[in-house]
């Protein structure tokens, strides 16, 4: 029996949906998503398996493309841009209701340079009004990309002509992950990032960019309890606080709301240790970044 498979890079700018597509495609949730720019840090693969014949289809979730304003800033844009050389196609994922910008268009040009076929995906167009949905594919459309598609992510409305679209670029050969896997990511990773989606949901202005969030270890107790600890890490002392919030209230809210998501993935009860510590400035520091993982 034959087999075919693909790598479909997701990029765009911060906020348009690429994780919430990337969720939606894959049918599971692999990736964190939240109104925060910025969000997403690090590529992730989601995997879709179909059948008949059986094929996958591997999603790269990927950082918003922004202009950076520090350490971190560069290293996830390099990291975009290096997913791009290992895809056999890109997913531009734009946001319906706001204009095609300079932003867009960087990406775009960059996206031309790289040779890879593109399907742009015109996002969001559950709140965009429908002139809105058809002036985004006009512009775009100059463009001249492979494909464009409007969909919802956020509802899961028009995702499967995108498949359709990809179905062509996928090239015989083995499949990548075996059939009953949703994502690569470790589980030390994806609990961290469960955390920092529960703190991006509940703070306010600058500080989720100065979060970052390390799983230190998960280990399962002779008791069938799997242990989970990690280091909530914040740029500044003043900062602290906040994260903790009044009586420790914020900290154990984040604890209990992640510890009910992962003992929903593990099937069992979850101790979650949560400490917070000041890493002075670590979004500016290339060694922290390297110790944070980045
Ligand atoms: N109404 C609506 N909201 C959406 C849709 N897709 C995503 N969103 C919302 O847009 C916000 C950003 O979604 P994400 O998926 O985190 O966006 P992203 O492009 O991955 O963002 P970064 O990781 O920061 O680059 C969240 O609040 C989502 O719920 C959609 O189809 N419709
Ligand atoms: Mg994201």
């Amino acid at each position: 029996m034959t087999t075919a498979s693909g790598f479909f890079a997701v990029v765009g700018r911060p906020n348009v949906g690429k994780s919430t597509l990337v969720n939606a495609l894959v049918g599971v949730k692999v990736a964190i998503t939240s109104s925060r720019p910025q969000t997403t840090r690090n590529t992730i693969r989601g995997v879709l398996t179909l059948s008949d014949p059986q094929r996958q289809y591997v999603f790269v979730d990927t950082p918003g493309l922004h202009k950076p304003k520090n350490s971190l800033g560069e290293r996830l844009n390099k990291l975009v841009y290096g997913s791009l050389g290992e895809a056999d196609a890109a997913l531009f994922v734009v946001d319906a209701t706001k204009k095609i910008g300079p932003g867009d268009r960087l990406i775009a040009d960059r996206l031309k340079e790289s040779g890879v076929p593109v399907v742009v995906v015109v996002n969001k167009t559950d709140i965009a009004k429908p002139d809105q949905v058809i002036d985004q594919l006009r512009v775009a459309g100059e463009w001249d990309f492979h494909a464009y598609v409007p969909v919802s992510a956020l509802k899961e409305k028009g995702t499967e002509p995108i498949i359709d679209e990809l179905t062509p670029l996928l090239t015989d050969g083995p499949m990548f992950f075996p059939a009953d896997m949703v994502t690569d990511q470790p589980d030390q990773l994806w609990a961290a990032e469960l955390v920092r989606e529960k703190f991006l949901r509940r703070l306010r202005e600058e500080l989720p960019h100065s979060l970052a969030v390390v799983v230190e270890e998960i280990e399962t107790r002779p008791n069938g309890v799997v242990a989970v600890s990690a280091t909530v890490y914040v740029e500044r002392k003043s900062q602290k606080g906040i994260v903790i919030g009044k009586g420790g209230v914020l900290l154990r809210d984040v604890g209990t709301e992640t510890r009910g998501e992962l003992e929903r993935l593990f099937g069992t009860r979850v101790f979650l240790d949560l400490r917070v510590k000041v890493e002075a400035d670590w979004q500016r520091r290339d060694s922290a970044l390297d110790r944070m993982g980045f």
